[in-house]
Formats: C-alpha cells, structure tokens, sequence
C-alpha cells in the first residue's frame, strides 16, 4: 500500500525523470554511431558506459535493482516472456540477450520481489 501511495505521489517527477532518461538513450544512441563513424575509441567507451548508466537508472525508476541493467533484470526474472523475446530480437547478434546480461550477484535490492 505504501508503495502504491509512494508512486502516486511521485509519478509527476517520476514521468518527468523517465523522459529525460529516454530523450538521453536517443542522445547516447546518435554520440555511440558518431563515435562509430569517427573510430572514436573514447566516444565509443564513453556513450557505451552513459547507456549503461540510463539503462540501470530506468531500471531503478521502474522498482528494480539500481545496479543492474533492464535485460538482466528481464533475463532473470522472465526469461521467455514477449518482452524477453522483443529484446532478445534488438540484440539480434547474441546468442539470448536477456540470458548474457544476467549478473548473478545482482536483484537483490528489486523493490518489488
Ligand atoms: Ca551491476
């Protein structure tokens, strides 16, 4: 109940917050082909690490683990899900995305279990 009330009570932050965070990921996306385009190994390493960073911000946004990234969140709690499967075609060059990005020793501060 307390959550429920918490997220309520934040959810004009929170939205606001989450549309920075997409806008950033199309940013970091077009500065990740720039620097892809331009052989940029810095450029290359510095968006790759600031998607990493939103990614696990949205995570964190949406209850789960701050320091763990959305796919490895999916890949441990809902390996064959649609939504497993959606990312799973996005990442179409690996194996089973959401399953690589796992990192066990993370999840444990998911706010909703
Ligand atoms: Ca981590």
């Amino acid at each position: 109940m307390r959550l429920i009330i918490g997220i309520i009570i934040f959810a004009p932050f929170y939205l606001i917050f989450m549309s920075v965070d997409i806008l950033t990921v199309f940013i970091q996306i077009a500065l990740f082909f720039a620097g892809k385009l331009l052989g940029s190994d810095i450029l290359d390493r510095y968006t790759y690490k600031q998607i990493i960073a939103t990614d696990q911000s949205l995570n964190a946004l949406t209850a789960g683990d701050e320091d763990e990234t959305i796919s490895g969140r999916i890949g441990r709690r809902i390996p064959n899900s649609w939504f497993a499967k959606f990312l799973n075609k996005i990442y179409f060059w690996q194996e089973n995305h959401v399953l690589e990005a796992v990192e066990t020793d993370e999840g444990q501060n998911d706010l909703i279990q």
